[in-house]
């Protein structure tokens, strides 16, 4: 059997709790590769992952390799070949006596993890290792962790994925097909309500599926906010954020970016610009991807962008170029 090391952060957390059972069951990295599984939580809980740690000994999967706990990122790290970082501090949490309401707090206090935790990456993680970053501000967590760990090899995503799936739904639901006929959905720019969930290139039995839906003031009024706002949604009725759903986009995204993508379909992840579709370079981008037979991840030119796509994209970069702003210090 293969073996492969897995860091998982905010390991106690409810999108974790989905998440970790898939990721040793051979369902996510395949049937003949042991996985090794470090959680990494803060000092304060990671005793409760003790208990994780007996449930997932408790699933029986013969692909379970060695399970640890830490609170200690670098020993979470080391050698790791994929690291999932969906650890961060939520909105409305009181830190030093203060509320953090403001995105800009938010912002600088997830920074500081993500430049920690970058930093133990770059220098105890894979050179080949990939990353993604689940954790909110997903975009810029990921920009200010790849920033700080510095490491050409190490390849970094964050995750756009829900969105994809979420925007898969609605077109299916509409146009009353099966989801798996809705393909090549490309989730441009920023995971938060900016995204863009371009319609036009996703495919619905193979045609576009704006022409196949041909409601323009359904897919400007309807789906485009459906799918901004679905996590807000989420929240509103279940009382807690997206979990099941956003581990889920979490292995799908793992299973994209290790097997070749289909002809004519992408995959949705953001990572480093280069410039492509006018995106500052090096900004932390949605894009549609696909992963080559020989396993390097590119990001799909030559896509259509029509000038109500161009409108939306040039909010979600703006939104990114501001949320860069806001943590410059941390980029230095
Ligand atoms: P929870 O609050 O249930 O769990 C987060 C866990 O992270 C906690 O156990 C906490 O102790 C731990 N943690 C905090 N700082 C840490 C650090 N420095 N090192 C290690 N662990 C740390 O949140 P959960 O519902 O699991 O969500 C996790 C993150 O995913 C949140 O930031 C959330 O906003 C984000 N999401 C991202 C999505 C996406 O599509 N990119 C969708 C779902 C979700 O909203």
């Amino acid at each position: 059997m293969k073996e492969i090391n897995v860091a998982v952060t905010g390991g106690a957390g409810q999108i974790a709790y989905s998440l970790l059972p898939r990721l040793i069951s051979g369902e996510t990295f395949g049937e003949d590769t042991k996985v090794n599984l470090r959680l990494v939580e803060i000092p304060q809980v990671v005793d409760k992952l003790e208990g994780t740690i007996m449930e997932l000994i408790d699933c029986g999967f013969r692909q379970t390799g060695e399970l640890t706990a830490t609170s200690d990122i670098k020993e979470g790290v080391k050698d790791a070949d994929w690291i999932l970082l969906v650890g961060s501090i939520p909105r409305g949490i009181v830190v030093d006596g203060k509320k953090i309401e403001e995105r800009s707090d938010l912002l600088k206090i997830n920074g500081g993890i993500f430049t920690a935790q970058g930093s133990a990456i770059g220098e105890f993680a894979k050179s080949d290792a990939k990353i993604l970053v689940v954790g909110n501000p997903a975009n810029t967590n990921a920009l200010i962790g790849k920033n700080q760990a510095n490491n050409p090899g190490q390849q970094w995503f964050a995750m756009t994925a829900l969105d994809a799936n979420r925007a898969k739904a609605q077109l299916a639901k509409k146009a009353e097909v099966e989801i798996s006929a809705v393909t090549n959905m490309a989730i441009w720019g920023n995971h938060s309500p900016t995204m863009y969930p371009d319609p036009n290139n996703a495919l619905i039995n193979g045609v576009s599926a704006s022409e196949v839906i041909n409601d323009k003031d359904w897919i400007e009024n309807d789906y485009l906010p459906l799918v901004q706002q679905r996590g807000k949604a989420v929240i509103d009725a279940r009382g807690a954020s997206s979990a099941a759903s956003a581990a889920n986009a979490a292995i799908d995204t793992v299973k994209a970016v290790e097997s070749p993508t289909a002809e004519g379909d992408c995959f949705s992840a953001a990572i480093a610009s280069d410039g492509s579709y006018g995106v500052p370079e090096g900004l932390i981008f949605g894009y549609p991807l696909k992963t080559n037979s020989d396993g390097d991840v590119e990001i799909i030119q030559g896509i259509e962008i029509n000038n109500f796509a161009q409108e939306k994209i040039d909010v979600t970069t703006q939104e990114l170029l501001e949320e860069k702003e806001a943590v410059k210090d941390l980029l230095s």
